[in-house]
């Protein structure tokens, strides 16, 4: 078992702790140590087999902890965990998945109606029946549909950085093989969508077949789904994503290609531009309608081409106005990730990061970027030892006293600021005037309603200090919906003002999402790619964050972390004589 599953049935029985209203203090220290497992360096189960070492010298477990652990090891799972599943169903677990509904509500729920499925949940619900319980009302039961509605929507998805992640190594696996020359991964992944359903991979070689028959041997496929002679299905790893691996002829490789990338929306437009042109398209090839005669399979760029099409990106491939664009050759330029100079979100140790600011440039020099800005959390954020007045005028200082030149990258003292229910910053003018770029962001009270959270985000933007607008949705994949708010207005006076619209990389927020961020565009904003790294490890997040931008049509000029130094201050700057 990975450290990850471990950590997982550690943090699952939190949460059911959670529901049983134990211990606080005993609750926190299963998360802690499902976080430590989670990012320890060295496999739990190495330590676990080896007479002569403890998994207690992991800072974070202790004596209890490492006894679950050993017996997880086991028999996949541990007497604390059993015992509260006896007590709730397992499916206690999906009600904290919905949005509105805390452990204790879940509990009372429990105790009242013995409901444990997310149907029946929706059934009290529909019937009115959540608001007889104490505290519990007509508008959470809208809020309980709503969150409803959204879990069906994401159950059964992933990040796609696991998905990406997942294909790196089942590519590596497959074309190990011999006789296969390439794997290509396909479908949303490769379209880079924000989450994935399933895994698409391509095969092809002249032994491509025979990717199919290693593919089932790999140590992580969990259940066979379906054997063709081209195709095999397979749930893989812990979390059991489907994996769909074809093998193809290299003739028909760009039509598969072009087919099994997707989407589909896209390619239904295609085939109709298709048949008016009196072609056939399908996922074997471009054929003239009247005698089957092939005309382009190969490679992709031959098909669209054969269409009367640039090739189409396939970041861009969502019927969003890219067929249109591509047959007038107005198709943009998208940004890229070499296009990238520098990160402008990133916490470290003096917060809730886990490495210092020297281990953090460090690892940003490694990666090529020529400047990066430490923004650490400000006070209101006092469970991550956010920075107060005092302490930001101390890092600023400190960030002045740096030797750039030796650390070989330009440090920006930043701060991740909170903006306060009313709108206000979290710091005074005279700290936040010490910094050489502010960053705003909502952390707290993201149920207001529309026109609060509007007045709210207008009101941040009036500040003379905020330079960028972080993680500006704050939505948070597959687990938090968006807070509603006047984008349109927001965006319109954050162009106004010269604010940055912030994409954030992080693989859980990817916060804008692209449609956002073309209406933003639209509205004169620009916009900065941070990765919102808390670990040098998260540093090259940065990707996910272009493939974002690149979602929402954004070239290199939008996209100010792009500018060398110079000119990158002389934005900064020019923001606060506005
Ligand atoms: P996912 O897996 O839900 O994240 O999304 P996709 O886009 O990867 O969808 P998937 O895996 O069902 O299919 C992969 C691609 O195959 C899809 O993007 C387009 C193509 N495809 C699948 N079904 C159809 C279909 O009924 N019509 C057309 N035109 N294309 C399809
Ligand atoms: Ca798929
Ligand atoms: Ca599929
Ligand atoms: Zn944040």
């Amino acid at each position: 078992m990975e450290n990850k599953a471990y950590a997982r049935l550690l943090a699952e029985t939190a949460d059911l702790m959670e529901i049983a209203s134990e211990d606080p203090f005993r609750i926190r220290s299963y998360r802690n140590a499902a976080a430590a497992i989670e990012n320890y360096p060295e496999r739990i189960e190495d330590i676990l087999k080896d007479p002569k070492r403890s998994v207690t010298e992991i800072p974070g477990i202790g004596k209890g902890i490492a006894a679950a652990l050993k017996e997880i090891a086991e028999r996949g799972s541990f007497e604390r965990r059993d015992q509260l599943l006896e007590k709730y169903p397992p499916t206690a677990l999906e009600f904290l998945k919905i949005q509105g509904l805390g452990p204790k509500s879940i509990a009372q729920i429990w105790e009242h109606y013995r409901v444990s499925t997310i149907d029946d949940l929706e059934r009290l619900c529909r019937e009115q029946k959540l608001r007889l319980l104490p505290r519990m009302g007509a508008k959470l039961e809208e809020k309980v549909l709503r969150s409803i509605a959204a879990y069906r929507q994401s159950a059964g998805r992933f990040l796609l950085s696991f998905a990406d992640e997942l294909a790196g190594q089942l590519t590596a696996w497959l074309a190990a093989e011999e006789g296969v020359e390439k794997v290509t991964p396909a479908g949303s992944l490769r379209r880079g969508k924000e989450t994935v359903g399933d895994l698409d991979l391509l095969v092809t070689g002249p032994r491509a077949g025979a990717a199919l028959d290693r593919f089932a041997a790999h140590p992580e496929v969990k259940e066979i789904l379906g054997r063709g002679e081209n195709k095999a299905s397979a749930r893989v790893g812990e979390q059991g994503i489907q994996v769909d691996v074809r093998a193809l002829p290299a003739k028909s490789f760009g039509a598969a290609l072009q087919y099994f990338t997707g989407s589909k929306e896209h390619n239904v437009a295609l085939r109709t531009r298709a048949v008016k042109m009196g072609l056939k398209l399908s996922e074997y090839g471009l054929f003239r309608a009247s005698d089957d005669k092939p005309l382009a399979s190969a490679a992709e760029e031959e098909i669209y081409s054969a269409l009367g099409l640039a090739w189409i990106p396939p970041e861009l491939r969502e019927n969003w106005g890219e067929i249109e664009a591509a047959a007038e050759r107005r198709l943009p330029v998208l940004v890229e990730t070499t296009d990238i100079r520098g990160d402008l979100h990133m916490h470290t140790t003096s917060s809730d990061g886990r490495a210092t600011l020297e281990e953090m440039a460090g690892a940003a020099k490694a990666l090529g970027y020529e400047y990066i800005a430490i923004t650490d959390h400000s006070k209101a954020l006092a469970m991550a030892n956010g920075l107060d007045e005092k302490r930001v005028l101390e890092f600023a200082a400190r960030v002045r006293a740096l030797d750039h030149q030796a650390l070989g990258i330009r440090v920006l003292s930043g701060i991740e600021c909170d903006i306060r229910r009313d709108g206000s910053m979290d710091l005074d003018d005279e700290a936040l005037a010490a910094l050489d770029i502010v960053v705003g962001s909502v952390h707290s009270y993201m149920n207001l309603d529309y026109s609060e959270m509007t007045d709210r985000l207008l009101r941040a933007l009036e500040s003379p200090y905020l330079r960028v607008l972080g993680h500006p949705t704050g939505r948070l994949l597959l687990q938090r919906e968006a807070f509603p708010f006047d984008f349109e207005r927001v965006a319109e006076e954050a162009a106004r003002r010269g604010v940055l619209f912030e994409i954030n990389a992080s693989p859980e927020r990817l916060d804008l999402h692209p449609t956002l961020l073309r209406a933003a565009k639209q509205r004169g904003v620009k916009f900065v790619i941070s990765t919102d790294a808390h670990h040098p490890k998260h540093l090259p997040n940065m990707r996910y964050g272009v493939i974002t931008a690149r979602r929402g049509w954004l070239e290199k000029t939008d996209v100010i972390n792009t500018l060398p130094l110079p000119e990158f201050l002389a934005i900064l700057k020019r923001g606060t004589q506005r």
